[in-house]
């Protein structure tokens, strides 16, 4: 009896978990071109991973009820295996997951391996414990000299950007991120202390900062909003507040915000973090 009822059980948390899926939990729309490609990989991933959970339980749960102890004092058969059983399950295991690997890889390499267009816009991100640093290049498109050893946080130097630097007069430093809508854009990802990881669910993108490195990601956002970019890397005590803002704005209203020098373009992300809920 005992046995009959374990198989029941086994099956039914099966459908449970199968049925978590579908009770409407699931990412947050995506807002980036190359969304889409994500969520339909993540969804293959899942049906044939999910094929192959629900395969398996219920066969665990045929074996617990076939074999299970039905009183009449059966002696139990020792088998040795079959390699041939062993080699076939390995080998479709390894093609299923070599082949979704591969599919994954095309749309992930776009992404981290190709260089952005040319002419794509480019904002620094400078991540330390526990906060966000944006730097933008300003009008003339050109970022200033920036040196480790001028960072001073007590001034508000937090990229260590060097002020006798012609290039570095129209620069600003902020504690949002703002990006043009269907434009593409390049962060390249720097860290000052530990490891930090940028990440903004709905833009189905997460990297990690990391220090001594200049990591150069693109993506272009295609839904003007504001979303949460959170830090998704245990960074330390104060981990949890590491949070910021990631606005997806027209590209007149960039162009305009990027053109400010540094006290106005503060106020302006002010106002625009203010304007999009
Ligand atoms: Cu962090």
């Amino acid at each position: 009896m005992t046995g009959r009822a374990l198989a029941v059980v086994i099956w039914l948390l099966t459908i449970f978990c199968v049925a978590l899926f579908f009770m409407g939990w699931w990412f947050p729309p995506s807002i980036s071109e190359h969304g889409p490609a994500y969520d339909q990989q993540f969804l293959i991933t899942i049906i044939v991973v999910g094929i192959s959970f629900v395969l398996a339980q219920v066969g665990l749960g045929y074996m617990v009820w076939r074999y299970r102890d039905t009183g009449r004092g059966e002696r139990a058969l020792y088998s040795h295996g079959s390699n041939r059983l062993e080699m076939t399950w390995t080998v479709i295991t390894a093609v299923i997951f070599i082949s979704l690997a591969v599919l994954g890889q095309r749309v992930w390499a776009s992404l981290h391996f190709q260089p952005a267009p040319p002419g794509t816009a480019q904002i620094e991100v400078v991540a330390q414990q526990f906060q966000w640093n944006f730097h933008y290049p300003g009008a003339d498109k050109q970022f200033g000299r920036t040196d480790p050893t001028l960072v001073k946080d007590a001034d508000l130097n937090f990229v260590g950007l060097d002020a006798s630097d012609p290039l570095a007069k129209d620069d600003a430093v902020v504690a949002s991120l703002a990006v043009p809508l269907n434009r593409p854009i390049e962060l390249t990802l720097r860290a000052k202390d530990v490891t930090h990881s940028f990440w903004v669910p709905p833009l189905r993108f997460k990297q990690d900062l990391v220090p001594g490195m200049n990591i150069k990601v693109h993506f272009t956002a295609n839904k003007p909003g504001k979303y949460e970019l959170a830090c998704a890397e245990l960074c330390g005590q104060f981990h949890f507040k590491m949070k910021s803002y990631m606005l997806v704005i027209p590209g007149n209203e960039y162009d305009e915000l990027v053109a400010l020098p540094q006290a106005q373009f503060q106020a302006r992300m002010g106002e625009l973090l203010k304007k999009y809920q």
